[in-house]
Order: C-alpha cells, then sequence, then structure tokens
C-alpha cells in the first residue's frame, strides 16, 4: 500500500457545487478507481485558500499505468472542468505532496 497525498484548486464560489457533484459520484467512476486499487480516498477543501487536499491509499502503485487515459476518467474531468483549475486537456491541476509526518 502507499499513501498519496496531491492537492488541486476549486475554483470560487462553487464549494457546494463541488461537494453536490461528489455526493453524486458516478458508479463507474468509483468503480474503476476502486479496481485500481484506489481506496480511502479524501478530499478535504481548505475555504480560504479554495486548495483541495486529496489523499488515497493505492494497493499497488502500478496498477495506475493508464489510469489517466480511462474515458470514464476523461468524462469526469471534462464535467469537472468548468469549477476547477485544470491543464489544457481538462485534467485538474495536481501538485504533489510530500510527507512529512507519520503518526501510527
Ligand atoms: C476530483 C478530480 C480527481 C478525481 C476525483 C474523484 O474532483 O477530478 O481527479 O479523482 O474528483
Amino acid at each position: 500500500m502507499s499513501l498519496r497525498a496531491f492537492k488541486m484548486k476549486l475554483l470560487r464560489g462553487f464549494e457546494a457545487e463541488y461537494k453536490r457533484r461528489h455526493d453524486e459520484i458516478w458508479p463507474e467512476l468509483s468503480k474503476l478507481l476502486s479496481e485500481r486499487g484506489i481506496y480511502d480516498y479524501n478530499i478535504f477543501l481548505d475555504e480560504e485558500t479554495h486548495i483541495l487536499f486529496a489523499v488515497q491509499k493505492v494497493k499497488n502503485e502500478k496498477d495506475l499505468t493508464g489510469l489517466r487515459e480511462e474515458p470514464i476518467l476523461q468524462k469526469w474531468w471534462d464535467y469537472m472542468s468548468d469549477i476547477m483549475e485544470t491543464n489544457p486537456d481538462n485534467s485538474p491541476v495536481e501538485k504533489p505532496l510530500e510527507r512529512v509526518f507519520h503518526m501510527d
């Protein structure tokens, strides 16, 4: 298992909409992420900066190869692109975060 943390950015004024869309996450998208070994996935919002802080566990990082090319994920990114900071291909701008502390 590895723990991955990264940040993304929400556009101002879309806090409720972001939560609503994730409350109604497409079953086929959660199925895809689960099949790729992603679990215990949380996204937190810093309301001051609009930074989305994501933390997820991944069973095996090598099972993530090609995930970004999956049509369902690309469709989700297209759907989310009006409310998030995105790259030209509509994927969210993601910045990996390094762990600096851990306590069991
Ligand atoms: C986020 C973003 C991420 C995705 C989650 C489910 O808003 O699109 O890439 O993993 O939704």
